[in-house]
């Protein structure tokens, strides 16, 4: 598979490639979808997540959020049809984030909820190029990576989450949106 390879650690390689999707419309995609603003708790205190998410899938919980079974909409099945042909990997649910401009972002996190297949994760991306970073989660955190991802784009995490955390910080110049779509396989 084409791409940069911008980890290769053992297990654990993350692979960069441009142009995946480039020819999909961000509004079409944003218009297509019932989007939802959860509350987070953070410190004992609630606020509104600095972004909307929808999920399609089996149905997931994390960070006590939970998402009940929805089926993927028409909009989504030939960016979820191309991945599994250029992955080879059966994706069967997706998290989007939409990120309305710059103050919106996602804190260091990793994706290890135990009903997933942490093996593979696939995020693609559309509309503003936001940066990406990623850290290890023991020791060194300092040593991280920060990639630009631009519109149409795919990242490829393999047995990323096991080692590495990952954000998207704040960008306050921003003020386009950016649409992620990060596509899993929820296993049990
Ligand atoms: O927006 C992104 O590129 C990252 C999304 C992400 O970290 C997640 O969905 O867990």
């Amino acid at each position: 598979m084409n791409g940069s390879l911008i980890i290769d650690k053992g297990l654990s390689k993350v692979r960069y490639i441009r142009g995946f999707c480039h020819e999909m419309d961000i509004d079409k995609l944003i218009g297509g979808i019932s989007w939802r603003q959860n509350r987070i708790r953070v410190f004992g205190k609630e606020y509104d997540e600095p972004r909307l998410t929808a999920w399609f899938g089996p149905p997931y919980t994390y960070s006590n959020i939970s998402w009940p079974q929805a089926d993927f909409p028409q909009v989504l099945e030939p960016i979820k049809e191309k991945l599994i042909q250029t992955a080879g990997f059966p994706f069967n649910s997706v998290l989007l984030n939409l990120y309305r401009d710059g103050n919106d972002a996602m804190g260091w996190h990793r994706d290890n909820e135990r009903e997933m297949d942490t093996s593979l994760i696939a995020s693609v991306s559309f509309g503003v190029t936001r940066a990406f970073r990623i850290r290890r989660f023991h020791g060194e955190k300092k040593e991280g990576k920060t990639i630009e991802l631009e519109h149409g784009s795919l990242l490829l995490m393999e047995h990323m989450q096991e080692r590495y955390e990952h954000c998207v910080p704040r960008r306050k110049r921003i003020d386009e949106p950016r649409l992620n779509l990060t596509f899993r396989r929820i296993i049990a």
